[in-house]
């Protein structure tokens, strides 16, 4: 399976993060692509190369004109208006009736983020982009008859709404490509396999009955996103039936995630989808920080396997996982599964 990264992930280095009240080191770090990167190459999943540039166009198609002009030129505008220059951060968020937009580069931040955990540094707008360009790269070999791709990406995009940053994520990788893989004129699935769930793919394809939306995930009773990915949201007008959320119990095991992921691909075959863009998530793993299941490694060969089984060609997008010292082994037991090499 061809693999595709881009350098320009290392240019988005935020100098903290808040968990919980407390001020922590990023669990989103460059070492998390450092070692997927090690780990495939040992592996020899297959030719790794850097993603070429599909331009902006496939971005714009998915993402609002302001928020890209925004995402681009914030953290010059901000440190220029007096912001700390250690990040752009919200300190004052745009929620229900504070809505009225603001001017100011110092507000901005609190109109386009819904929470604190996806702070701008200098180079995050080139890290976003180079990450949606792995993922279209990526999705170029399947609409030239690849059978599979993996596309790196870093910082990962699934929570990234049409023009909303949060958890992590500015653009919306695996949006961006199945967006680019629908004008192969064919209905396409995204599959959402991240721990947590996709509410940014999900409100950009809410309206859409083109393109299915499943994600399997913590209930946001209980984990983040909190506030969207319940089990009765199932699209809207004609992406009416087109969502499908599979909420999970904390310490959720092999065997149950595997029903899910049963279920899940079941829905993606009645679909008809001619492409399966899986956002790969390793934060399901047992020992994640981020996480409260419980899956062992040995599952990501079987889920990888399943994949597979659906028999349609398929793109992996990287997601989350930050269980850093098993997730090369985790990420590699995926993709290996897939290919039935493992
Ligand atoms: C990104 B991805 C937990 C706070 C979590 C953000 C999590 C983002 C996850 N109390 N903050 O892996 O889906
Ligand atoms: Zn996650």
């Amino acid at each position: 399976m061809h693999c595709i990264y881009t350098p320009a992930s290392a240019l988005h280095n935020p100098p903290f993060e808040l968990i919980e009240g407390q001020v922590v080191t990023p669990h989103e770090s460059q070492q998390r692509a450092d070692i997927i990167h090690a780990a495939i190459r040992q592996a020899q999943i297959g030719p790794i190369s850097e993603a070429a540039d599909h331009g902006r166009a496939p971005i714009e198609a998915i993402h609002s004109p302001d928020y890209l002009d925004y995402l681009e030129h914030i953290y010059v505008r901000w440190v220029a208006a007096g912001g700390h220059p250690a990040a752009a951060l919200a300190d004052t968020l745009a929620v229900r009736w504070m809505r009225r937009p603001s001017l100011s580069p110092l507000a901005l931040p609190g109109y386009y983020a819904y929470d604190l955990s996806s702070a701008i540094v200098a180079g995050t707008y080139q890290a976003a982009y180079g990450a949606a360009q792995a993922a279209l790269t990526a999705a170029s070999l399947l609409r030239a008859g690849e059978r599979a791709a993996y596309a790196l990406c870093r910082p990962p995009g699934h929570h990234a709404g049409r023009d909303l940053h949060g958890g992590y994520c500015y653009l919306n990788n695996a949006a961006i490509a199945a967006q680019f893989l629908r004008q192969a004129g064919q209905p396409v699935a995204v599959l959402d396999i991240d721990f947590h769930h996709g509410n940014g793919t999900q409100q950009i394809f809410y309206g859409r009955g083109d393109l299915l939306t499943v994600s399997i995930h913590g209930s946001p009773d209980r984990v983040y996103p909190y506030f969207l990915g319940f089990a009765d949201e199932l699209g809207e007008g004609e992406g009416e039936g087109a969502n499908l959320n599979i909420p999970l119990e904390k310490g959720t095991t092999n065997g149950q995630f595997l029903a899910a992921l049963e279920q899940a691909l079941e829905r993606v075959a009645q679909f008809g989808a001619a492409y399966l863009v899986i956002s790969t998530g390793l934060d399901t793993f047992g020992s994640d920080p981020l996480g409260d299941f419980a899956l062992t490694s040995d599952a990501y060969a079987q889920i990888g396997a399943r994949i597979a089984q659906a028999g349609l060609p398929t793109l992996f997008v990287q997601e989350g996982g930050y269980a850093v010292a098993e997730l090369g082994t985790n990420v590699v037991g995926l993709l290996a599964g897939f290919e039935g090499t493992r």
